[in-house]
């Protein structure tokens, strides 16, 4: 790869929070695309459009705002599609986390067999009918597994296979969504799993049972909502006990080593929620994590970087010693 073009998705179909379209916006307002220029040469293809929210003629039974949700995945697929990734590293910058659907859908166009580290608070595997809440963001790995249909989703031709997902992170899961982990025997790796076997660890395990021949590329989802209530503010659902910050930095890195990490989704960050001060802090979070992954999957290799200071100061914070 010699590149990383950046893509902004406002997709805020998914859930009822209209602040997750903004975040492509304060992201760059903050510096994101000089930082990773600092990296590699770093192209902002900009944004997919996607029209407001309105308020649903009809409402749907199972899924809000789905006639959006079904449109603005299919759009992002199939921008996707069409763009060469063949020398690329692929950023794509959210909008909430449904949009998964579209971009997991049309990375799969460019690298069929693509690996998925899932890295999230939550499963997003509910069907519409196993969902409690109809939103969108909780669904969109039960479509990209071909287990729900939809009318408005009826453009969806590609499947991600089971084997082929891992969950990174997860500790607030529905009971619908316990059942089709099981049934479908999908690698799932709580934080208390990752502080028990450790993040390096958990990793290495579970990229060797999705491939073991270790030839796949990997797309990382990172919703940021994986972080601990205690490390970010502004995301629309926060969980407490999440991995430590330096179990998902690990994570990041080791994915980088591989070589084959190719793309990521940046979701779920929400500059509406928590005051100035926090909101600042989680921007800078989320703008270190991915400064680190990115600087990895380029150094790969040659010298590493020391650990980000803001990470140095938590560590010693006391919270996690
Ligand atoms: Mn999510």
């Amino acid at each position: 790869m010699k590149d990383i073009k950046v893509i902004g998705i406002p997709f805020d179909f998914g859930q009822d929070h209209i602040g997750v379209r903004l975040a492509p916006h304060v992201l760059r307002e903050a510096n994101l695309i000089p930082r990773l220029q600092n990296i590699v040469k770093t192209e902002d293809l900009g944004d997919i459009i996607f029209p407001f929210k309105l308020v649903e003629a009809k409402k749907d039974k199972y899924i809000k705002h789905s006639l959006g949700a079904g449109l603005g995945t299919k759009a992002i697929s199939d921008r996707l599609e069409e763009e060469d990734l063949s020398k690329s590293f692929l950023l794509n910058v959210g909008g909430d986390h449904g949009l998964g659907l579209g971009t997991i859908h049309g990375l799969l166009s460019h690298h069929p067999e693509s690996v998925v580290v899932w890295a999230d608070a939550h499963g997003d595997i509910n069907t519409p009918e196993t969902s409690p809440s109809g939103n969108f963001h909780g669904m969109p790995l039960a479509f990209l597994l071909g287990l729900s249909q939809h009318p408005h989703f009826g453009w969806i031709r590609r499947k991600l296979l089971p084997n082929k997902l891992i969950f990174f992170g997860p500790r607030d899961l529905d009971e619908g969504e316990k059942d089709i982990i099981a049934r479908h025997n999908i690698q799932y790796y709580s934080s208390e799993d990752i502080n028990r076997l450790g993040a390096k660890e958990v990793i290495e395990m579970a990229l060797h049972k999705a491939d073991p021949f270790g030839i796949c590329p990997i797309h990382l989802s990172f919703d940021v909502d994986v972080f601990d209530q205690m490390d970010i503010d502004s995301t629309g659902t926060k969980v407490p006990y999440g991995p430590k910050l330096e179990e998902l930095f690990l994570m990041g890195g080791v994915l980088a080593e591989t070589g084959r990490l190719k793309s990521m989704d940046l979701v779920e960050l929400n500059p509406q929620i928590g005051d100035a001060a926090s909101v600042e802090r989680s921007i800078a979070l989320v703008l270190e994590f991915v400064e680190a992954t990115l600087g990895q999957v380029f150094h790969a290799g040659k010298e590493k970087k020391p650990m980000p200071a803001m990470l140095e100061a938590r560590t010693t914070s006391g919270r996690y010693l």
